[in-house]
């Protein structure tokens, strides 16, 4: 890469490390208090610089205004086990008081025409560069493991077809999209049904135990 883009990109690069540190910090701490863990794994990337040009061109934007116009040079991926999942890590990202939250996407109550899934905060996160701060902008987007295979897939024949399907593929996608869903609506369910069983059986042994002694939280 030319020095000179490195040095433009370095703000995003170290964004991108920055918060991947910090949202696997989040999945360390519920599995220490033993809780169900919302995030299955983070990915981070920054956009290539090839990326970047091309989109410059596609959408018209002037090169000394990639920085306001162009939200996703620096971006974050978090998947989750399950749909709910993901308005848990949202609503943990609105609490958070090292970045704020300037734009949401909610592509899963509003499906997109592909079929695709996901849910996106654009956010501006400060950081710290000898120069002083700087705020960065960053696309998080949170999606299930699921939706996660379908985008996966469909991104990659995306460019190999360049965003434009054959009918029947583009037929198939969604049809595969929409059994992506199915699966997350299913597993869902059976969470659901795991933890009803789990509260009456915790209920039943509570009732049949005389003493029982836990060291209290504060
Ligand atoms: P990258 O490429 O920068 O994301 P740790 O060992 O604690 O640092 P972690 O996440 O607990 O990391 O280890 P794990 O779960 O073995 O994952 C190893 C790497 O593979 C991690 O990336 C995960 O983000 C990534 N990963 C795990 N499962 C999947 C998957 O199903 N699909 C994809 N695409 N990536 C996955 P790193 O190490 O943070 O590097
Ligand atoms: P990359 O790095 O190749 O993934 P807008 O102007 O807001 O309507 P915009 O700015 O394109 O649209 O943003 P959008 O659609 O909210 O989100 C952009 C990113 O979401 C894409 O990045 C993809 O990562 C993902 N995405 C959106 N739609 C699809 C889709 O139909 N299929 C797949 N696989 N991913 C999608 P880029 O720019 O493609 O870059």
């Amino acid at each position: 890469m030319e020095m000179e883009w490195e040095m433009y990109l370095f703000p995003y690069a170290q964004t991108v490390e920055e918060l991947k540190i910090k949202l696997k910090g989040i999945r360390k701490e519920y599995q220490l208090e033993n809780r169900h863990v919302p995030i299955e794994f983070v990915t981070g990337r920054v956009k290539p610089v090839d990326s970047i040009l091309s989109k410059v061109e596609l959408r018209n934007i002037p090169l000394d205004s990639i920085d306001t116009e162009m939200e996703d040079i620096a971006g974050l991926r978090i998947m989750c086990p399950f749909v709910e999942d993901i308005y848990t890590v949202v609503e943990l990202m609105r609490k958070r008081k090292d970045l704020k939250i300037v734009q949401t996407k909610d592509y899963i109550k509003h499906k997109k025409d592909s079929g695709y899934r996901s849910y996106h905060l654009i956010c501006e996160y400060p950081i710290q560069l000898i120069s002083g701060e700087q705020k960065v902008l960053v696309e998080i987007q949170i999606r299930t493991l699921s939706m996660n295979f379908w985008a996966s897939i469909e991104h990659s024949l995306n460019y190999k077809y360049k965003g434009v399907y054959p009918e029947e593929i583009n037929e198939r996608l969604q049809n595969a999209a929409e059994s992506a869903f199915k699966l997350d609506e299913e597993m869902s369910k059976i969470r659901e049904q795991i933890q009803e069983a789990q509260r009456s059986y915790s209920q039943d042994k509570g009732k049949n135990k005389q003493k029982n002694i836990k060291p209290k939280k504060k």
